[in-house]
Protein backbone atom coordinates (compact mmCIF):
# COMPACT_ATOMS: atom_id res chain seq x y z
CA UNK A 1 0.00 0.00 0.00
CA UNK A 2 3.05 2.45 0.16
CA UNK A 3 5.09 4.14 -2.05
CA UNK A 4 8.62 2.73 -0.94
CA UNK A 5 10.01 4.58 -4.17
CA UNK A 6 8.39 7.98 -3.14
CA UNK A 7 9.15 6.99 0.27
CA UNK A 8 12.96 6.33 -0.35
CA UNK A 9 13.56 9.54 -2.80
CA UNK A 10 12.49 11.50 0.34
CA UNK A 11 14.67 9.78 2.54
CA UNK A 12 17.78 10.61 -0.01
CA UNK A 13 16.33 14.34 -0.67
CA UNK A 14 16.29 14.91 3.08
CA UNK A 15 19.64 13.90 3.35
CA UNK A 16 21.33 16.38 1.02
CA UNK A 17 20.28 19.22 3.83
CA UNK A 18 23.51 18.27 5.57
CA UNK A 19 27.17 19.73 5.72
CA UNK A 20 28.67 19.03 2.86
CA UNK A 21 32.35 18.68 4.36
CA UNK A 22 31.06 16.44 7.28
CA UNK A 23 28.22 14.19 5.76
CA UNK A 24 25.87 13.47 7.62
CA UNK A 25 24.94 17.18 9.68
CA UNK A 26 22.06 18.81 10.07
CA UNK A 27 22.07 19.86 13.53
CA UNK A 28 19.10 21.58 15.37
CA UNK A 29 19.22 24.82 15.93
CA UNK A 30 21.40 25.36 12.56
CA UNK A 31 20.47 26.86 8.91
CA UNK A 32 20.46 23.87 7.51
CA UNK A 33 18.11 22.26 9.76
CA UNK A 34 15.85 25.25 9.25
CA UNK A 35 16.60 24.55 5.50
CA UNK A 36 15.84 21.14 5.85
CA UNK A 37 12.27 21.75 7.48
CA UNK A 38 10.94 24.29 4.94
CA UNK A 39 11.35 21.19 2.28
CA UNK A 40 9.74 19.03 5.29
CA UNK A 41 6.63 21.25 6.02
CA UNK A 42 6.30 21.18 1.57
CA UNK A 43 6.08 17.33 2.52
CA UNK A 44 3.55 17.75 4.70
CA UNK A 45 1.62 19.63 2.63
CA UNK A 46 1.62 17.67 -0.50
CA UNK A 47 0.81 14.50 1.83
CA UNK A 48 -2.64 16.70 2.92
CA UNK A 49 -1.31 17.48 6.17
CA UNK A 50 -1.97 20.79 8.30
CA UNK A 51 1.25 22.07 9.23
CA UNK A 52 2.01 24.19 12.61
CA UNK A 53 4.66 24.71 14.87
CA UNK A 54 4.05 24.31 18.75
CA UNK A 55 5.69 26.87 21.12
CA UNK A 56 9.03 24.16 21.78
CA UNK A 57 9.48 23.97 18.13
CA UNK A 58 8.24 20.80 17.14
CA UNK A 59 6.41 20.58 13.45
CA UNK A 60 3.00 18.97 13.56
CA UNK A 61 1.33 17.36 10.48
CA UNK A 62 -2.31 17.08 11.09
CA UNK A 63 -4.81 15.19 9.23
CA UNK A 64 -8.20 15.15 10.56
CA UNK A 65 -10.36 12.16 11.37
CA UNK A 66 -13.89 11.16 11.06
CA UNK A 67 -14.73 11.86 14.96
CA UNK A 68 -12.78 15.06 15.85
CA UNK A 69 -13.63 14.77 19.61
CA UNK A 70 -11.11 11.76 19.90
CA UNK A 71 -7.23 12.13 20.55
CA UNK A 72 -5.20 12.11 18.02
CA UNK A 73 -3.23 8.95 16.67
CA UNK A 74 0.68 10.05 17.05
CA UNK A 75 3.73 9.35 14.88
CA UNK A 76 7.05 10.66 13.59
CA UNK A 77 10.89 11.13 15.10
CA UNK A 78 12.92 13.52 14.15
CA UNK A 79 14.78 15.34 11.74
CA UNK A 80 18.00 16.35 13.45
CA UNK A 81 21.28 14.36 13.70
CA UNK A 82 24.39 14.17 15.28
CA UNK A 83 27.59 15.42 14.16
CA UNK A 84 28.91 13.35 11.48
CA UNK A 85 25.70 11.33 11.89
CA UNK A 86 23.09 9.21 9.39
CA UNK A 87 20.66 9.15 7.19
CA UNK A 88 17.72 7.33 8.69
CA UNK A 89 18.48 7.70 12.38
CA UNK A 90 15.10 10.04 12.97
CA UNK A 91 14.84 10.64 9.43
CA UNK A 92 13.06 7.57 8.92
CA UNK A 93 10.12 7.91 11.30
CA UNK A 94 9.22 11.18 10.24
CA UNK A 95 9.28 10.52 6.49
CA UNK A 96 7.32 7.22 6.97
CA UNK A 97 4.91 9.17 9.04
CA UNK A 98 4.31 11.41 5.93
CA UNK A 99 3.98 8.57 3.57
CA UNK A 100 1.45 6.92 5.65
CA UNK A 101 -0.88 10.35 5.54
CA UNK A 102 0.27 9.77 1.40
CA UNK A 103 -1.10 5.82 1.35
CA UNK A 104 -4.22 6.97 3.13
CA UNK A 105 -5.05 9.58 0.93
CA UNK A 106 -4.64 7.33 -2.41
CA UNK A 107 -6.39 5.07 -0.59
CA UNK A 108 -9.40 6.94 0.35
CA UNK A 109 -9.05 5.50 3.75
CA UNK A 110 -10.55 8.05 6.01
CA UNK A 111 -9.48 7.18 10.26
CA UNK A 112 -11.77 7.97 13.04
CA UNK A 113 -8.97 9.47 15.00
CA UNK A 114 -7.04 12.94 13.57
CA UNK A 115 -3.46 11.92 12.69
CA UNK A 116 -0.30 13.73 13.88
CA UNK A 117 2.85 13.35 11.78
CA UNK A 118 5.61 15.42 14.62
CA UNK A 119 9.29 16.47 13.49
CA UNK A 120 10.16 16.81 17.16
CA UNK A 121 12.46 19.59 17.83
CA UNK A 122 16.37 18.71 18.76
CA UNK A 123 15.83 15.12 19.72
CA UNK A 124 19.36 14.68 19.93
CA UNK A 125 21.88 16.59 22.76
CA UNK A 126 21.81 20.11 21.41
CA UNK A 127 24.55 22.66 21.95
CA UNK A 128 22.61 23.43 25.15
CA UNK A 129 23.27 20.07 26.26
CA UNK A 130 19.43 19.34 26.59
CA UNK A 131 18.31 16.47 24.16
CA UNK A 132 14.70 15.65 23.35
CA UNK A 133 13.62 19.19 23.90
CA UNK A 134 10.58 19.22 21.64
CA UNK A 135 9.21 16.15 23.12
CA UNK A 136 10.25 17.29 26.95
CA UNK A 137 8.32 20.35 26.26
CA UNK A 138 5.37 18.16 25.61
CA UNK A 139 5.35 16.74 28.80
CA UNK A 140 5.77 19.60 30.60
CA UNK A 141 9.36 18.68 31.91
CA UNK A 142 11.54 21.43 29.83
CA UNK A 143 11.97 23.68 32.90
CA UNK A 144 13.60 26.60 33.59
CA UNK A 145 16.96 25.84 33.88
CA UNK A 146 17.49 23.68 30.97
CA UNK A 147 16.04 26.75 29.04
CA UNK A 148 18.94 29.02 30.40
CA UNK A 149 21.46 26.28 29.71
CA UNK A 150 23.74 28.08 27.55
CA UNK A 151 25.74 27.04 24.48
CA UNK A 152 29.43 27.39 24.15
CA UNK A 153 28.65 30.96 22.70
CA UNK A 154 26.91 31.73 25.38
CA UNK A 155 23.57 31.76 23.89
CA UNK A 156 20.49 30.06 25.82
CA UNK A 157 18.46 27.26 24.92
CA UNK A 158 15.56 29.63 25.35
CA UNK A 159 17.28 32.50 22.85
CA UNK A 160 18.34 29.50 20.45
CA UNK A 161 14.21 28.41 20.07
CA UNK A 162 13.55 31.78 19.52
CA UNK A 163 15.82 32.14 16.81
CA UNK A 164 13.87 29.33 14.77
CA UNK A 165 11.15 30.89 15.45
CA UNK A 166 9.72 29.02 18.46
CA UNK A 167 8.11 30.97 21.55
CA UNK A 168 9.68 30.01 24.48
CA UNK A 169 7.26 32.19 26.19
CA UNK A 170 4.53 29.57 25.16
CA UNK A 171 6.83 26.76 25.82
CA UNK A 172 3.38 25.61 28.51
CA UNK A 173 1.07 25.86 25.85
CA UNK A 174 3.09 22.90 24.16
CA UNK A 175 2.69 21.02 27.29
CA UNK A 176 0.16 17.95 26.36
CA UNK A 177 -2.01 16.73 29.00
CA UNK A 178 -1.95 13.03 30.40
CA UNK A 179 -3.95 10.60 28.20
CA UNK A 180 -4.28 13.05 25.34
CA UNK A 181 -2.95 10.75 22.65
CA UNK A 182 -4.80 8.14 21.92
CA UNK A 183 -1.65 6.11 21.13
CA UNK A 184 1.74 7.17 19.50
CA UNK A 185 4.28 4.75 17.32
CA UNK A 186 7.52 5.31 16.22
CA UNK A 187 9.13 4.02 13.42
CA UNK A 188 12.90 3.96 13.80
CA UNK A 189 16.15 1.80 12.56
CA UNK A 190 17.48 -0.52 16.17
CA UNK A 191 20.65 1.26 16.01
CA UNK A 192 22.26 -2.18 17.17
CA UNK A 193 23.07 -5.49 15.79
CA UNK A 194 20.44 -7.82 16.72
CA UNK A 195 17.81 -7.86 14.16
CA UNK A 196 20.34 -7.89 11.29
CA UNK A 197 22.41 -10.89 13.05
CA UNK A 198 18.89 -12.91 13.42
CA UNK A 199 18.24 -12.00 10.31
CA UNK A 200 14.28 -10.38 11.43
CA UNK A 201 12.75 -7.77 9.31
CA UNK A 202 11.02 -6.00 12.63
CA UNK A 203 11.40 -5.56 15.75
CA UNK A 204 8.71 -5.01 18.61
CA UNK A 205 10.39 -2.82 21.51
CA UNK A 206 8.90 -3.52 24.77
CA UNK A 207 11.28 -1.19 26.46
CA UNK A 208 13.31 1.82 26.64
CA UNK A 209 16.10 2.20 28.94
CA UNK A 210 16.54 5.18 31.13
CA UNK A 211 19.60 7.58 30.51
CA UNK A 212 21.60 10.25 32.82
CA UNK A 213 24.06 12.98 31.64
CA UNK A 214 26.32 14.45 33.71
CA UNK A 215 28.13 17.45 32.82
CA UNK A 216 31.51 17.26 34.59
CA UNK A 217 34.31 20.23 34.84
CA UNK A 218 37.92 19.04 36.66
CA UNK A 219 39.59 22.01 37.59
CA UNK A 220 43.66 21.66 37.72
CA UNK A 221 46.23 23.95 36.99
CA UNK A 222 47.29 25.46 33.80
CA UNK A 223 51.31 25.38 33.26
CA UNK A 224 54.64 25.18 31.31
CA UNK A 225 54.95 21.40 30.14
CA UNK A 226 58.53 21.50 29.84
CA UNK A 227 59.37 23.43 32.90
CA UNK A 228 56.68 21.88 35.50
CA UNK A 229 58.37 18.83 37.46
CA UNK A 230 56.00 15.75 37.39
CA UNK A 231 55.04 15.92 41.50
CA UNK A 232 54.29 19.76 41.21
CA UNK A 233 51.26 19.29 38.83
CA UNK A 234 47.61 19.35 38.27
CA UNK A 235 46.73 17.70 35.46
CA UNK A 236 43.25 18.11 34.79
CA UNK A 237 43.47 15.29 31.75
CA UNK A 238 45.25 13.15 33.59
CA UNK A 239 42.24 13.08 36.08
CA UNK A 240 40.05 13.13 33.30
CA UNK A 241 41.45 9.97 31.98
CA UNK A 242 41.15 8.36 35.41
CA UNK A 243 37.31 9.06 34.80
CA UNK A 244 36.74 8.18 31.62
CA UNK A 245 38.58 4.66 31.86
CA UNK A 246 36.69 4.31 35.40
CA UNK A 247 33.39 4.38 33.90
CA UNK A 248 34.48 2.36 31.05
CA UNK A 249 35.58 -0.55 33.72
CA UNK A 250 32.93 0.02 36.03
CA UNK A 251 30.04 -0.30 32.90
CA UNK A 252 31.63 -3.54 31.55
CA UNK A 253 32.07 -4.88 35.13
CA UNK A 254 28.28 -3.94 35.87
CA UNK A 255 26.63 -4.99 32.74
CA UNK A 256 25.06 -8.43 32.30
CA UNK A 257 22.38 -10.85 32.68
CA UNK A 258 21.20 -9.02 35.37
CA UNK A 259 21.23 -5.74 33.76
CA UNK A 260 22.25 -3.64 31.24
CA UNK A 261 24.79 -1.19 31.70
CA UNK A 262 26.60 1.58 29.23
CA UNK A 263 28.55 4.65 30.01
CA UNK A 264 30.24 6.51 27.30
CA UNK A 265 32.28 9.83 27.87
CA UNK A 266 31.67 11.02 24.08
CA UNK A 267 32.26 14.96 24.57
CA UNK A 268 35.17 15.93 26.21
CA UNK A 269 37.36 19.64 25.76
CA UNK A 270 40.53 20.47 27.28
CA UNK A 271 41.76 23.92 28.21
CA UNK A 272 44.17 25.49 26.88
CA UNK A 273 44.83 22.86 24.80
CA UNK A 274 47.93 23.47 23.53
CA UNK A 275 51.06 20.75 22.98
CA UNK A 276 53.16 22.65 25.30
CA UNK A 277 50.66 23.59 28.18
CA UNK A 278 49.50 21.08 30.69
CA UNK A 279 45.89 21.01 30.87
CA UNK A 280 44.32 23.12 33.65
CA UNK A 281 40.84 22.83 32.92
CA UNK A 282 38.84 19.89 31.35
CA UNK A 283 34.77 19.50 30.81
CA UNK A 284 33.03 16.49 29.50
CA UNK A 285 30.03 14.97 29.43
CA UNK A 286 29.55 11.40 31.07
CA UNK A 287 26.32 9.24 29.94
CA UNK A 288 24.74 6.18 31.55
CA UNK A 289 22.16 4.06 30.50
CA UNK A 290 20.73 1.11 31.60
CA UNK A 291 17.49 -0.47 32.33
CA UNK A 292 18.09 -0.16 36.15
CA UNK A 293 16.89 2.94 38.01
CA UNK A 294 19.08 2.04 40.85
CA UNK A 295 22.26 1.98 38.32
CA UNK A 296 21.55 5.03 36.83
CA UNK A 297 20.77 6.92 40.59
CA UNK A 298 25.02 5.78 42.01
CA UNK A 299 26.84 5.04 38.70
CA UNK A 300 28.76 8.54 38.85
CA UNK A 301 28.48 9.08 42.04
CA UNK A 302 30.09 5.42 42.80
CA UNK A 303 32.50 6.21 39.82
CA UNK A 304 34.00 9.21 41.96
CA UNK A 305 34.28 7.11 45.18
CA UNK A 306 36.54 4.42 43.57
CA UNK A 307 38.62 6.86 41.25
CA UNK A 308 38.78 8.57 44.39
CA UNK A 309 42.53 7.61 45.11
CA UNK A 310 44.24 7.70 41.97
CA UNK A 311 43.11 11.21 41.89
CA UNK A 312 43.66 12.51 45.43
CA UNK A 313 47.38 13.51 44.32
CA UNK A 314 46.51 14.97 41.49
CA UNK A 315 45.09 18.01 43.67
CA UNK A 316 42.34 18.80 41.33
CA UNK A 317 38.32 19.90 41.76
CA UNK A 318 36.04 17.93 40.34
CA UNK A 319 32.37 19.48 40.26
CA UNK A 320 29.06 17.19 38.57
CA UNK A 321 25.89 18.93 37.51
CA UNK A 322 23.26 16.85 36.11
CA UNK A 323 22.20 17.85 32.64
CA UNK A 324 19.49 15.47 32.20
CA UNK A 325 17.47 12.33 33.34
CA UNK A 326 15.22 9.52 32.28
CA UNK A 327 14.01 7.02 33.36
CA UNK A 328 13.38 3.28 31.75
CA UNK A 329 10.00 3.71 29.80
CA UNK A 330 7.99 0.88 29.01
CA UNK A 331 6.29 0.39 25.43
CA UNK A 332 2.25 -0.56 25.94
CA UNK A 333 1.73 -3.92 25.62
CA UNK A 334 -1.78 -3.07 23.71
CA UNK A 335 0.79 -1.54 21.32
CA UNK A 336 3.12 -4.36 21.22
CA UNK A 337 0.28 -6.96 20.67
CA UNK A 338 -0.83 -4.28 17.45
CA UNK A 339 2.59 -4.56 15.99
CA UNK A 340 2.63 -8.17 16.52
CA UNK A 341 -0.39 -9.36 15.01
CA UNK A 342 0.09 -6.61 11.89
CA UNK A 343 3.58 -8.26 11.29
CA UNK A 344 2.52 -11.57 11.71
CA UNK A 345 -0.74 -10.49 9.09
CA UNK A 346 2.01 -9.22 6.53
CA UNK A 347 4.46 -11.93 7.38
CA UNK A 348 7.07 -10.54 8.56
CA UNK A 349 9.19 -12.46 11.11
CA UNK A 350 9.24 -10.12 14.29
CA UNK A 351 10.59 -10.50 17.87
CA UNK A 352 10.56 -8.09 21.03
CA UNK A 353 13.79 -6.03 22.22
CA UNK A 354 14.53 -3.13 24.45
CA UNK A 355 15.89 0.25 23.01
CA UNK A 356 19.07 0.68 23.79
CA UNK A 357 18.98 4.36 22.08
CA UNK A 358 16.72 7.26 23.65
CA UNK A 359 13.66 8.37 21.91
CA UNK A 360 10.60 11.46 21.81
CA UNK A 361 8.86 8.07 22.92
CA UNK A 362 10.41 8.60 26.82
CA UNK A 363 8.40 11.80 27.14
CA UNK A 364 5.48 11.22 24.83
CA UNK A 365 4.81 8.42 27.26
CA UNK A 366 3.76 10.69 29.56
CA UNK A 367 0.70 11.70 27.19
CA UNK A 368 0.00 8.08 26.49
CA UNK A 369 0.73 4.77 25.28
CA UNK A 370 3.63 4.31 23.01
CA UNK A 371 4.95 1.99 20.42
CA UNK A 372 8.05 1.43 18.50
CA UNK A 373 9.08 -0.83 15.32
CA UNK A 374 12.47 -1.14 14.73
CA UNK A 375 14.16 -2.01 11.23
CA UNK A 376 17.31 -3.51 11.17
CA UNK A 377 20.73 -1.10 9.76
CA UNK A 378 23.54 -2.28 8.25
CA UNK A 379 26.53 -3.53 11.27
CA UNK A 380 23.96 -1.85 13.44
CA UNK A 381 25.77 1.14 12.90
CA UNK A 382 24.04 4.43 14.05
CA UNK A 383 25.58 7.84 14.75
CA UNK A 384 28.17 7.69 12.05
CA UNK A 385 27.87 7.96 8.26
CA UNK A 386 28.11 4.39 7.38
CA UNK A 387 24.83 4.32 9.14
CA UNK A 388 22.29 2.51 6.85
CA UNK A 389 18.72 0.78 6.22
CA UNK A 390 17.75 -1.24 3.25
CA UNK A 391 15.21 0.03 1.18
CA UNK A 392 13.26 -3.48 1.84
CA UNK A 393 13.57 -2.75 5.46
CA UNK A 394 12.28 0.80 4.95
CA UNK A 395 9.65 -0.40 3.13
CA UNK A 396 8.55 -3.50 5.82
CA UNK A 397 8.71 -0.96 8.69
CA UNK A 398 6.62 1.34 7.04
CA UNK A 399 3.69 -0.97 5.85
CA UNK A 400 3.64 -2.35 9.62
CA UNK A 401 3.67 1.42 11.02
CA UNK A 402 0.35 1.73 8.76
CA UNK A 403 -1.38 -1.15 9.00
CA UNK A 404 -0.57 -0.84 13.01
CA UNK A 405 -2.00 2.84 13.13
CA UNK A 406 -5.26 1.49 11.11
CA UNK A 407 -5.66 -1.64 13.06
CA UNK A 408 -5.04 1.17 16.09
CA UNK A 409 -7.75 3.67 14.69
CA UNK A 410 -10.14 0.66 14.54
CA UNK A 411 -10.04 -0.84 17.84
CA UNK A 412 -9.29 2.79 19.85
CA UNK A 413 -12.03 4.41 18.19
CA UNK A 414 -14.77 1.33 19.71
CA UNK A 415 -16.73 2.40 22.43
O1 LIG B 1 21.20 9.15 22.03
C1 LIG B 1 20.27 8.44 21.68
O2 LIG B 1 20.04 7.40 22.23
C2 LIG B 1 19.37 8.87 20.55
O3 LIG B 1 19.89 8.35 19.38
N1 LIG B 1 19.27 10.29 20.49
MN1 LIG C 1 20.17 9.42 17.57
MN1 LIG D 1 16.75 8.77 16.94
Amino acid sequence: MINADRLWRNIETLSTFTDPANPWTRRAFTPLHQQGRRWLEEQMELAGLVVSMDGAGNLIGRRNGRKPNLHPLVTGSHTDTVNAGGRFDGILGVLAGIEVAHSLNEHELELDHPLEVIDFMSEEPSDYGISCVGSRAMAGKLDAVMLSSPDHTGETLAQGLSRIGAQPSTIASAKRANKSTAAYLELHIEQGPVLEQKDLPIGVVTHIVGGRRIAVTILGTAGHSGTTPMPLRSDALVAASLLVAGAYRQATRLNGSEHYVVATVGRLLVEPNMANAIPGKVDLVLEVRSDSNSVLDSFPEDLLSVIAADIEPLDVQISMKELTRSDVTNCSSELIQVIDAVASELGYGTMHLPSGAGHDGVYISQTGPIGMIFVPCLNGRSHCPEEWAALEAVQAGTQVLLHSLLKLDRTLSQP
